[in-house]
């Protein structure tokens, strides 16, 4: 037993059964991609369950961030995290735009809002903050700095299915907010993701350039992609729609067991929930202060390791020392000290709605006794 894998996250799995009745009902109709009728459903479920107004589906995570920068016509600079999964800044950079790295809050690990006014120039045009882990970013500060500015907001929030602040949907702030349904997250279509938008023309839009740019059978309004689901996923994420509830309070509950049996353990911390905010738990990172706790992140990371439990170092190493982006002057670490300090101090722990009372002891038996 000691030796069976525990993953950093296992993905939320619909019953075969349930899925293959689905499937049963897409071969029989014989549309199998191309805005069919699962395809719609999911779309309608996902604004009832998001509670927001309009959803595009897309089949992956990194094609709505790509696809909202273009939509928009963003052009120049945009300023952004280093502290994120790299595919954020990749979508920068495939629009021909330049990154612009500004350092993240210790408290959130989200951009720091103090910091984005001194990094706009004449050429910046948007702000592209990452809700990370799931925790909401500042969106009241941002979006008095874009309106101040004239600079649109796409909100990287792959990480924030589900999370409300005060009731309302996370996912209604800044100009467009994208998802990653990607198998290792809350909510997955195996791969998958989605834009969220306000109004029906900016809908219509991305619909558009999601299918090549076509309006209708003859006219090509842009150079769009292909990024669309098909109806197998669709089917799958309507299914898995109807528990991700019960993963989400099974997460809530590791949550709360890592915090009980962690807290109080010198150079350790980690994240309470935040006042107001339904949590989706997608993360569990602790951050190791070396000299306090006695021994390293990394030492921590292949101690566990040892013992067959796969932490993962999210977001190490920074965006910003990858080849493409180091010689950006705003990717030099003495501008981005936080990020730089904590990218070298966290560990996420493993957290999913699977993980067992003996998996969890076996976690925290290994923090605790290093
Ligand atoms: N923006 C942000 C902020 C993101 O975090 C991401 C993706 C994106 C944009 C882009 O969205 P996508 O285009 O990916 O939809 C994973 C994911 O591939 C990636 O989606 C995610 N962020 C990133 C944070 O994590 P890896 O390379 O760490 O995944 P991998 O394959 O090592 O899987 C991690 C663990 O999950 C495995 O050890 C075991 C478990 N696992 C994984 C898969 C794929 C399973 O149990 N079953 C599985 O099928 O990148």
């Amino acid at each position: 037993m000691e030796n069976k894998q525990i993953t950093v996250t296992s993905p939320l799995l619909p019953d075969l059964g349930d899925f293959n009745e689905l499937l049963k009902d897409i071969w029989d109709r014989k549309w199998i991609t191309n805005n069919g009728y699962y395809h719609k459903e999911l779309e309608k479920a996902l604004c009832e369950y998001l509670k927001v107004p309009f959803v595009s589906l897309f089949t992956n995570g990194t094609l709505p961030l790509i696809t909202a920068l273009q939509a928009m016509h963003i052009s120049g600079e945009v300023i952004t995290t280093p502290f994120s999964f790299v595919a954020t800044t990749h979508s920068i950079w495939w629009n021909g735009i330049r990154p612009v790295f500004v350092d993240i809050e210790p408290g959130t690990c989200n951009l720091d809002p103090d910091k984005i006014e001194a990094a706009i120039t004449p050429r910046t045009t948007a702000i592209m903050p990452v809700h990370c882990y799931g925790k909401p970013c500042d969106t009241e500060k941002i979006q008095a700095i874009a309106d101040k500015y004239g600079l649109k907001v796409i909100y990287d929030a792959a990480h924030a299915f589900g999370v409300d602040v005060n009731g309302k949907s996370l996912l209604t702030a800044g100009d467009m907010s994208t998802l990653s349904f990607h198998a290792t997250k809350v909510y997955n279509t195996i791969e998958g993701g989605a834009l969220v938008m306000h109004d029906e023309k900016t809908k219509k839009r991305i619909d558009f350039l999601k299918n090549f740019g076509f309006a209708g059978e003859t006219e090509v309004v842009a150079p769009g992609i292909n990024s669309k689901m098909d109806e197998m996923r669709s089917a799958y994420g309507l299914l898995s729609l109807k528990m991700v509830d019960d993963a989400i309070e099974a997460r809530h509950q590791v949550a709360i067991r890592y915090r009980e049996a962690l807290r109080g353990v010198p150079g350790l911390r980690f994240f309470d929930d935040m006042p107001g905010v339904r949590h989706n738990y997608s993360y569990f990172p602790i951050f190791i202060n070396a000299e306090e706790y006695g021994c390293t992140r990394d030492e921590l990371y292949f101690k566990l390791k040892e013992k067959n439990i796969l932490g993962r170092r999210y977001f190490y190493p920074l965006i910003s020392t990858f080849s493409t982006y180091r010689g950006l002057p705003s990717a030099s670490p003495a501008n981005l000290p936080v990020a730089t300090r904590l990218a070298e101090e966290v560990i996420c722990l493993p957290m999913h709605h699977e993980l067992s009372e003996e998996d969890l002891n076996r976690i925290i038996e290994v923090i605790v006794e290093k």
